[in-house]
């Protein structure tokens, strides 16, 4: 299958290509690098070095029998993903083109501002095009778990049936998020939704939890140089990776508040087998479907114990730190998302144990002398 993968340069989109390819499909990915210039903005580095995109894919097509292709360019101009549409006329887009931070769009007003028009008009221009140029590819669009905040009642996949005054409807969940970058992915998905019904183009609108790991088997073929972005830093950084790099160093393990509050969580791998199951289930044509990606969920504070009991058994002595919480979150909360649609389609979910645990700081200890522990305090704070 003709696969474009936009945002292919980024720590879900490189590994995703990498699977592809590996699997025999035709494989372009897409990238603007502009998470790079993010990154020298607070001048965080990830902190396995990485290979430039050009060099990480003429190294990977010297051994495949399907080259990946590599094309430059921004989804806000609207000409550049008309034309990259039209040239190759994918059957599948896989999105992840997106500013992925709630950090980096509560730091400021230009950040927020940055991070709805570079989403949404982004995401506005990709379906404009798909419309144009290939309506019956089907669009893998990663959205958020986060898209629904900490509802206290049960959190569906996407759609709900409401009952009001006598009357019922199938309705978009409501959605409750907790920070700019999450509200972007919400405008994302009503566009998205309106797109399907009005010209009856198909997607599946992936939720997504916090993804953490470092490796997929593609990734292993060889580490050094294939390795994809995988930062520690309170702005690129997500919790769990955050916690495997402060075990390396012996740095308490940021808890942020009380630690109660619970999210769901995914591993690297198997995002790539969400990605996967939908492409072989595509989407119908007009139907806006949405799954709930994540394969646990649990709260920081039994997050952080699970690493550090793990890590001891491999000779770290990790301890944690409760710090005021940066973020406008709530810490006791009820949560209850569902998450059956991909696992009743086969997912088989890599759980999140003391093996998984060891194998990732494993991987990422000899690095040890790499990581700056000034990227561990939190800074920015959402009430400011
Ligand atoms: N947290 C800590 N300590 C830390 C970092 C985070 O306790 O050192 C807590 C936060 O307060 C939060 C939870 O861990 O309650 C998750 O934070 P995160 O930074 O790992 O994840 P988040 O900001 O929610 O965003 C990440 C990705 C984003 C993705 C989202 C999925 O950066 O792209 O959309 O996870 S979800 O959270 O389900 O919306």
């Amino acid at each position: 299958m003709k696969i474009l993968i936009l945002g292919g340069d980024g720590y879900l989109g490189w590994p995703t290509a990498l699977f592809f390819s590996k699997n025999n499909h035709d494989v372009i990915v897409v990238d603007n690098f502009i998470k790079k210039k993010m990154e020298l903005e607070f001048g965080y580095k990830p902190l396995i070095p990485q290979l430039s995109l050009q060099d990480r894919v003429k190294k990977w097509n010297l051994n495949q029998n399907k080259k990946i292709k590599l094309e430059i360019g921004d989804l806000l101009n609207h000409r550049f993903i008309r034309d990259i549409l039209n040239e190759h006329k994918p059957e599948a887009i896989v999105h992840y083109a997106e500013q992925p931070s709630a950090p980096y769009s509560m730091s400021n007003r230009e950040r927020a501002v940055f991070t709805q028009h570079n989403n949404v008009i982004g995401n506005l221009n990709l379906i404009f095009a798909i419309k144009k140029n290939c309506p019956s590819a089907h669009l893998i669009k990663l959205g958020t778990l986060g898209e629904y905040g900490t509802p206290n009642i049960d959190i569906e996949e996407g759609w709900i049936e409401i009952e009001h005054n006598g009357r019922k409807d199938r309705m978009l969940y409501p959605k409750k998020p907790g920070s700019f970058y999450h509200l972007s992915k919400v405008h994302d998905s009503a566009n998205i939704e309106f797109a399907c019904r009005n010209w009856n183009i198909k997607c599946t609108d992936l939720n997504q939890g916090v993804v953490y790991g470092n490796y997929t088997d593609e990734i292993l073929m060889d580490f050094e140089n294939l390795s994809t972005s995988f930062h520690y830093d309170e702005v690129f950084g997500t919790v769990i990776n955050r916690f495997l790099t402060q075990t390396i160093t012996g740095y308490p393990l940021s808890i942020y508040g009380k630690g109660n509050q619970r999210r769901g969580f995914i591993n690297l791998i198997d995002t790539i087998n969400c990605i996967n199951i939908a492409l072989n289930n595509p989407a119908k044509a007009g139907e806006f479907r949405v799954f709930n990606q994540f394969t646990d969920f649990k709260s920081v504070n039994d997050l952080a114990s699970m690493v550090i009991s793990a890590s001891k058994k491999i000779g770290f002595t990790a301890s944690s730190k409760k710090l005021i919480n940066p973020r406008k979150e709530m810490d006791e909360h009820y949560y209850n998302p569902k998450n059956t649609s991909l696992i009743s389609m086969g997912l088989k979910p890599v759980v999140f144990d003391e093996k998984i645990i060891n194998k990732n700081i494993d991987l990422i200890k000899k690095y040890k002398d790499k990581v700056n522990t000034d990227y561990f305090s939190p800074s920015i704070k959402w009430e400011k």
